[in-house]
């Protein structure tokens, strides 16, 4: 077995874009760039391009699954209330720069993906009517639409794919590390990684590279355990390497203090969106209280937040979380009342298609929620069902706003007082350092992201992430041509590159006949055992399910010693066929997530997201001395993170949230 394993062939290859990951970002960025390539053709230049992802496109990443809503779609709605809704939901610190700009792309992926075959509901008498043509959906929110939407991900990706050419796309590669250039230690050179299939590692060097590797799942212990363990909401697969790839390459991070933590069916961690929107049900505690209202006068306490027409996410966490600290849990989604309610006026046949609709929310989208209801004989007509907060996620694209500060676009400015539009924004006045030439670029050159890999925005979902993967596919193009005639060199040599990636294997076949138990071994740990710790650290330290999302200082000095220790016995993490190779190496980028997450609710001295988690030693929001970015750099050499406060400024005018 030890040939083979532990000498890996090395495959170099040279290219002039890599785009790492498979999901909707990364299916953004292929289908976009042929276009760009062919222009760039015709002025002489030929830009070579690879696709890489860990897993299989047609179901990779968070929508594997499928969905059962478009959650970003503004049809004749103007983008800059986009911007404010954004904004609002994340507590007043996001850029409304990207936001705008999403919020005026992010309509024609939608009409593509109809196009491509993706069943979207439309009004009585709209059916055939495709949304590019005007046909109205039916929304479950202001910005939400229902979709069939089962093999979203499939329809997707058979376009990236049909798009870029299976020759460009390498499926079950994962990337581990990105190799700074060797001339410029804040550009990119290269990434490395390995087959998840043959005794390969992949060495590839380009001029820019697109990282949208999803958000970070499993860095907290997870409510399911025991024979539920592995289920989570946002996808397991998800580990970080978006944010810790950046980290390790130089880039600035920024809000990674932000989490999501979502609201969900208990135990199969149902979606709870077409509930509370489309069939207008309310979450009550177990006296059958709605705590929304009964507790609304806890949000005077966050102006002017909790002032705004709909309060952010982390609030209603917040109005839900009273009524579990002082036991009267368990908390339901009441699910009869509202069916008994849409029933009055309907006939047995529409009431028949309506349960069906309940049921399909969840086949579309969380088949497992599906088998609790069936596994407890729950009929929602009949029976309310259990809602939890889970525990926290990190991920830029949903209801978060943690990632990777990046370059906005160029046209979009902060408004003065005296000459904003309508719209209350203006024209080419950009906040000095939100800019640097090409949309979406990281603080290193030529390192690109977006979706769940783009910071201090958020409210994407999967509509937006695919747009936003178009926008820095363009923008990567450009760059390459405007340094045509750059050649990257790689900083690391190979070798030592891929001694540092088999080191699990090494580890594994080094020690393996040191005890007859091939799990228990005083010179390695299992990547399983490893995340039982991390996961542990965290929840315990770093506000997570435990402490009821609680942290203070002390608890972050215990937590950031005990991530020194896991980080030192990382070394010793052993990988005893690829299949744990690649959970060990997911380890290696949940830990620096981890740290990120921990630092930055370290540095910020405040709560600003009351509901998702609260410092306990400083449980206010402090307008006055943290309305701004927390950003934060990661030097790889000493190890060490810088955190630092940039200015917020508002670029669209916020008054109209609060009358
Ligand atoms: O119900 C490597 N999302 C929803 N969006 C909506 O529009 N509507 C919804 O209904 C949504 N909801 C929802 C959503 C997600 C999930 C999991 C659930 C419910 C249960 C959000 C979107 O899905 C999300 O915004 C986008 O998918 C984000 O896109 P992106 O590209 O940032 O991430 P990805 O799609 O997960 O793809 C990541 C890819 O990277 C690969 N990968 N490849 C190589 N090397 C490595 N080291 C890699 N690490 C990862 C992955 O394989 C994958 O291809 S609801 O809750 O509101
Ligand atoms: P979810 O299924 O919870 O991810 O929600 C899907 C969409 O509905 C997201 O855009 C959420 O922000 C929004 N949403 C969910 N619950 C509520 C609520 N109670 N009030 C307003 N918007 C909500």
């Amino acid at each position: 077995m030890a040939g083979e394993f532990t000498n890996p062939e090395i495959v170099e290859e040279e290219v002039d874009i890599l785009i790492i990951g498979g999901g909707m970002g990364a299916c953004g960025a292929a289908y976009e760039i042929g276009p760009w390539l062919e222009a760039a053709k015709e002025q002489g230049i030929d830009l070579k391009v690879k696709l890489v992802d860990k897993a299989a496109m047609d179901r990779s990443g968070a929508v594997a699954q499928g969905l059962s809503a478009i959650n970003t779609y503004l049809g004749d709605q103007d983008p800059a209330d986009y911007a404010r809704m954004v904004s609002n939901d994340l507590m007043g610190i996001t850029r409304d720069d990207l936001a705008y700009d999403l919020g005026r792309h992010v309509d024609d992926s939608v009409h593509l993906f109809e196009e491509w075959g993706l069943p979207i509901w439309k009004q009585p008498g709209d059916e055939v009517k495709p949304l590019a043509e005007g046909g109205k959906p039916v929304r479950s929110g202001k910005w939400q639409i229902m979709i069939n939407g089962e093999s979203y991900k499939c329809i997707v990706a058979e376009s990236a794919k049909k798009a870029l050419g299976t020759a460009r796309i390498q499926e079950h590669v994962f990337i581990a590390k990105l190799v700074n250039d060797k001339h410029d230690k804040h550009r990119i050179a290269g990434a490395i990684g390995f087959s998840l299939r043959e005794h390969k590692v992949y060495v590839y060097r380009f001029k820019a590279c697109l990282l949208v590797a999803g958000g970070c799942v499993n860095l907290f212990r997870p409510r399911s355990v025991g024979e539920g363990l592995g289920r989570a909401w946002y996808p397991v697969w998800n580990a970080g390497s978006t944010y810790a790839m950046a980290a390790e390459a130089g880039a600035e991070l920024t809000m990674m203090e932000n989490r999501f933590v979502p609201v969900r069916f208990k135990d199969g961690y149902g979606p709870v969106g077409a509930w509370f929107l489309l069939f207008k049900a309310k979450a009550i505690n177990a006296f059958g209280d709605v705590y929304l209202e009964t507790n609304k006068h806890l949000l005077d306490d966050y102006p002017p937040y909790g002032q705004a027409a709909a309060p952010a996410s982390c609030l209603r966490n917040h109005l839900m979380l009273k009524e579990i600290r002082e036991g009267r849990g368990p908390i339901y989604m009441d699910t009869v009342t509202a069916l008994g309610k849409l029933a009055e006026t309907m006939t047995p046949k529409e009431i028949k298609h309506l349960e069906a609709e309940a049921w399909e929310d969840f086949l579309d989208m969380c088949i497992g929620q599906a088998g609790v209801w069936a596994g407890e004989n729950i009929e929602p007509e009949k029976k309310s069902s259990e809602l939890m907060p889970t525990e926290p996620y990190l991920l830029g694209s949903h209801s978060g706003c943690c990632g990777i500060w990046v370059s906005g676009p160029a046209d979009l400015g902060a408004p003065t007082s005296e000459e904003h539009d309508d719209a209350g924004r203006i024209p080419n006045h950009l906040p000095s350092g939100w800019n640097w030439g090409y949309r979406s670029m990281t603080t290193v050159k030529g390192l690109f992201t977006a979706a769940d890999g783009v910071g201090a925005s958020g409210h994407k979902f999967s509509s937006g992430s695919h747009a936003e993967g178009r926008l820095a596919a363009k923008a990567m193009v450009k760059f390459c041509m405007d340094h045509k005639d750059h050649t990257p060199e790689l900083a690391d040599a190979v070798e030592q590159l891929v001694e540092e990636i088999y080191r699990p294997v090494r580890n594994f076949i080094e020690h393996k006949d040191y005890t007859t138990a091939i799990d228990v071994n005083p010179n390695y740990i299992t990547p399983k055992m490893f995340q039982f710790r991390l996961q542990k650290i965290m929840d315990e330290y770093v506000a997570g399910v435990s402490t009821l999302y609680q942290t203070n200082a002390k608890m972050l000095e215990v937590a950031e010693h005990k991530l020194e220790m896991l980080k030192e016995d990382a070394l010793k993490m052993r990988a005893k066929d690829l299949h744990e190779l690649l959970r060990a190496w997911e380890n290696y980028h949940r830990i620096l997530t981890a740290e990120a997450h921990m630092k930055h609710i370290q540095f910020r001295e405040e709560s600003r997201y009351p509901g998702f988690y609260y410092r306990m030693d400083f449980n206010l929001v402090d307008e006055e001395n943290w309305k701004c970015f927390v950003n934060s750099v990661y030097d790889k050499e000493s190890k060490t993170w810088t955190c630092f406060k940039r200015a917020h400024v508002d670029i669209v005018d916020k008054s109209k949230l609060f009358k």
